[in-house]
């Protein structure tokens, strides 16, 4: 099978979702200026260093940092949401305080666990003694924050509305967000049972949020959802990743992809492309390698660089041992059950073993593998580099393991979808029997 009839074989792969059929490609395709950039680096210096010029760009998104500012009145639910968000819970070592009575009165950044660039900020509301209009946008270092997310708990305020107007006056993004819509389903459901409808309740708590924030801004939305981690797969928490990631200033946005955990098929899929095309730089930085003997294996490949790069994807897509216990944990799935769907994709062993299992994979890949089939790289990394073999085992490779890898994170996003409906489900019928 050439190149081609590879990529269309996966293309045409009616049973699963893949890279190729989800997210905006275009949005993340190599750009002309970093054509440009990797051009005049190899005209200059030949192939020489074009490794670890390669790998700099590789890691180039961690040198962002990323802030995030979460804002609203006391008690609506920041702590909460910025937990959520870091996909921790607010008894774990380093979440954010959450509490009944007032807990947060001054900035306070929390950094993401896995990735220290990205800060969520939780700043106290607007409208405080402490915090007057006069002086919060000085107070509060308004500038340092990248985009802020406006929450509320039942109505947004007149403070929250006057945020707004100043982050779009400095040319900056918000969105709203409206919280605790679990407990409003649940006292709709208390009052009107026998016409309690889910999907209207949401659609008039939304036109309410609305109709005040449009006030300010015509093509503003609204985001609804429960700040509790278990729900993190329910309401808008999709939608709203899915815009954070859109919106986001574009040198940062690569940056902000792959500094989020992934929550939900949004970020999955986003993440995904984000990683799809950082191949042909680690493909390139491998063939760029002076032959490395790797045993039996009778071709010069970067094997540290691939293995690495197949790790970060196990730790990006959600597929590591700690993410998968934790799962298992908060979404009560018994880690067999876990282990069962991932075996039919990408069984355990081999993710828990992946180094090993990459150096395997390369070595059957490298029989069979032809040169011709890169050809459409030259414009990237010249001919020296694009006609390797070394380039064409590793694009391979890396390109087959994020195939796999994306089918079973989706399939782990399915199940904890299933996990958390059942897991509401029963709280209901606890409830109900109270
Ligand atoms: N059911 C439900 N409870 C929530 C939600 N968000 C927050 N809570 C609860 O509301 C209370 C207040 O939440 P916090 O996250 O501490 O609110 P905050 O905005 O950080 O409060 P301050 O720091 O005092 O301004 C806590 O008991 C949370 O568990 C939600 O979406 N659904
Ligand atoms: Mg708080």
């Amino acid at each position: 099978m050439n190149f081609t009839d590879f990529e269309q074989y996966f293309y045409r792969d009616p049973i699963v979702e893949s890279i190729t059929t989800g997210g905006n490609f275009q949005l993340l395709d190599i750009t002309d200026d970093e054509k440009k950039q990797t051009e005049e680096f190899i005209h200059k210096n030949g192939v020489n260093g074009l490794d670890n010029y390669l790998s700099q760009r590789l890691n180039a998104w961690k040198q962002h940092p990323l802030d995030i500012a979460v804002v609203g009145s006391s008690g609506v639910g920041k702590s909460t949401f910025i937990n959520c968000l870091r996909g921790v819970e607010a008894e774990d070592e380093g979440a954010a305080n959450v509490g009944i009575v007032e807990t947060t009165n001054q900035p306070t950044p929390y950094e993401h666990p896995d990735f220290s660039n990205l800060k969520i900020w939780d700043l106290p509301g607007v409208g405080t003694p402490n915090y007057s209009h006069a002086s919060y946008l000085e107070k509060v270092q308004f500038q340092r924050y990248d985009f802020f997310l406006i929450l509320c708990r039942t109505r947004f305020t007149e403070n929250d509305l006057w945020l707004a107007s100043e982050v779009k006056k400095n040319n900056k993004r918000f969105l709203f967000i409206r919280t605790n819509v679990d407990t409003d389903l649940y006292n709709e459901y208390e009052d009107h049972p026998s016409t309690f409808n889910e999907e209207e309740i949401l659609e008039r708590i939304r036109n309410n949020c609305l109709e005040y924030i449009r006030t300010v801004d015509s093509d503003a939305e609204v985001f609804l959802i429960s700040g509790h981690l278990k729900y993190r797969v329910r309401f808008d928490f999709g939608k709203l990743n899915e815009t954070l990631l859109r919106d986001y200033p574009s040198l940062k946005r690569e940056s902000m992809i792959l500094s989020m955990s992934v929550m939900c098929k949004e970020v999955l899929v986003s993440k995904v492309a984000a990683l799809h095309r950082r191949i042909w730089f680690v493909a390139g930085a491998s063939a760029a390698v002076a032959a490395i003997p790797v045993p039996f294996l009778s071709l010069g490949f970067d094997a540290t660089l691939v293995m690495s790069e197949a790790e970060f994807y196990k730790k990006q897509l959600g597929l590591d041992q700690s993410n998968l216990q934790k799962l298992s944990n908060v979404y009560q799935i018994p880690m067999d059950k876990i282990e069962k769907e991932l075996n039919e994709i990408f069984p355990l062993q081999h993710l828990n073993a992946l180094r090993a299992f990459v150096l395997e994979f390369a070595k059957k890949q490298a029989v069979g593998t032809t040169t011709e089939e890169f050809a459409r790289f030259v414009p990237y990394v010249g001919t020296a580099i694009a006609s390797t073999l070394s380039f064409g085992v590793c694009y391979i490779v890396l390109y087959k393991i994020l195939l796999r890898m994306e089918r079973a994170s989706l399939k782990i996003v399915d199940v904890v979808i299933h996990a958390s409906n059942r897991m509401i489900q029963e709280e209901q019928q606890r409830q109900q029997l109270i």
